[in-house]
């Protein structure tokens, strides 16, 4: 964000917010003055996230959780993870907002308000699973470029808006159509404004889903401004890149959509596996679409000490992409043998499934708990890496925290 904008557009009363306490002199403070904390802002303060989330990159902001801060069931939005490519938008004039829908593939270009769009069309909520494409990318070896998120970029919230389906319906859409593109309000790194920071989407298929929503509240509240106010996408199960934030304008396309992050190696991996540190020509990368099996132990936190005798309950959530998750194992053996976890249904299609078990430790010592998931088309997460590729996506290996019994 770029902070001399924002102090400007500060009121007194926020600006004590982000400070962390009252400014006792701030009745005599020059106008336009700039105190010295925001010169170097406390991210957690400026997006409301608890401290024990990791800061990534500040240019642009990413930020990410611990597997031990995502144990509620619908991810609070202190413990959501914050992907950025560009800056976030700086002047978001909710009244005048407008969404258009344009491109080859609509019978005629048109626009609503978010107020037509909340009169016009019925409400849905679903809890959807976010998780972004480069979730693990830490691990691999050569590294990837990017973000190094380690576990933490991953999220199911409970999202509130209309079906994108009757919004296309409405606007009517030609048979040709095959993707819909995202444009959005977020500013390029460059400030260039002719430039994009992100513009993705996804085909037809997935926008004309039941869960797929532009959604205008998350967790029965306005969308905090840092995930998407006010109007986001949400295409669950999918890379979150695909779930455009401050959308603005809809492109419905008769080829796949070719704005940026689109090509390249940007949210695309090889179409066959490759050997780790291969170059792998533009023509044999696939983009990604359903996100992989996977799954995370979110209690106890990793470290953690338990008596001799007693037993350990676990828990954590299990995804996997469009598919239901099958199957939840657990293993304190380093993967020889494992037992199986009660794993309940999803609450809707696309959210995670909360799993537990009650385990067992034969004498005192260091352990691991490793967790895999199985989807309905019976796959199951690798223990350790699964294949590498450029940008580093897809890392769905098992979740493992250590435990000492004393
Ligand atoms: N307009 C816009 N939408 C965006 C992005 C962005 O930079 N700009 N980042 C995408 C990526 S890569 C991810 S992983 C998710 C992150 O969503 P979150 O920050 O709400 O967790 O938003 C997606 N939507
Ligand atoms: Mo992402």
């Amino acid at each position: 964000m770029n902070r001399r904008k924002f102090v400007k557009k500060t009121t007194l009363a926020a600006m004590t917010g982000i400070v962390g306490g009252d400014i006792v002199f701030g009745s005599v403070m020059p106008k336009g003055y700039q105190p010295l904390s925001f010169q170097d802002p406390d991210p957690f303060k400026l997006f409301d996230k608890d401290s024990a989330m990791v800061v990534l990159n500040d240019k642009p902001w990413n930020m990410e959780a611990q597997a031990h801060l995502l144990d509620d069931k619908v991810t609070p939005s202190k413990y959501m993870f914050i992907r950025n490519n560009g800056l976030i938008p700086e002047d978001v004039d909710v009244e005048n907002w407008v969404l258009t829908v344009d491109g080859e593939s609509v019978k005629q270009i048109k626009s609503y308000s978010l107020q037509d769009l909340k009169s016009k069309f019925q409400h849905h909520t679903y809890q959807l699973t976010l998780e972004c494409g480069g979730n693990g990318r830490s691990e691999f070896n050569p590294p990837a470029k990017g973000n190094q998120w380690t576990i933490g970029a991953v999220s199911c919230a409970e999202w509130t808006g209309v079906r994108l389906r009757d919004v296309l319906k409405d606007v009517g859409i030609k048979d040709d159509a095959v993707y819909l593109g995202y444009h959005a309000a977020d500013i390029h790194l460059s400030r260039n404004p002719e430039k994009e920071p992100i513009s993705r989407g996804v085909p037809i298929r997935k926008a004309m889903q039941d869960e797929t929503l532009l959604a205008f509240a998350m967790n029965g509240k306005d969308i905090p401004l840092v995930h998407g106010y006010p109007l986001r996408l949400v295409a669950g199960g999918w890379p979150a890149s695909t779930s455009g934030k401050w959308i603005n304008r809809l492109s419905i396309r008769n080829i796949v959509h070719d704005g940026p992050k689109m090509g390249g190696s940007s949210y695309r991996v090889p179409c066959s596996p490759v050997a780790p540190g291969a170059k792998v020509a533009d023509g044999d990368m696939c983009i990604i679409e359903s996100m992989p099996i996977k799954s995370l132990i979110t209690y106890p936190k990793s470290g953690a000490m338990i008596s001799e005798g007693k037993k350990l309950n676990i828990r954590g959530h299990a995804w996997a992409g469009e598919l239901e998750v099958k199957k939840m194992e657990y293993s304190i053996d380093f993967g020889s043998t494992w037992k199986t976890c009660i794993l309940e249904n999803p609450i809707n299609r696309l959210a995670w499934q909360h799993f537990s078990a009650n385990i067992d430790f034969p004498k005192k010592g260091y352990y691991e708990i490793w967790a895999r998931a199985t989807d309905s088309k019976g796959t199951s997460q690798p223990m350790l890496l699964p294949g590498w590729n450029p940008k580093g996506y897809l890392n769905n290996a098992c979740h493992r925290i250590a435990i000492k019994v004393i």
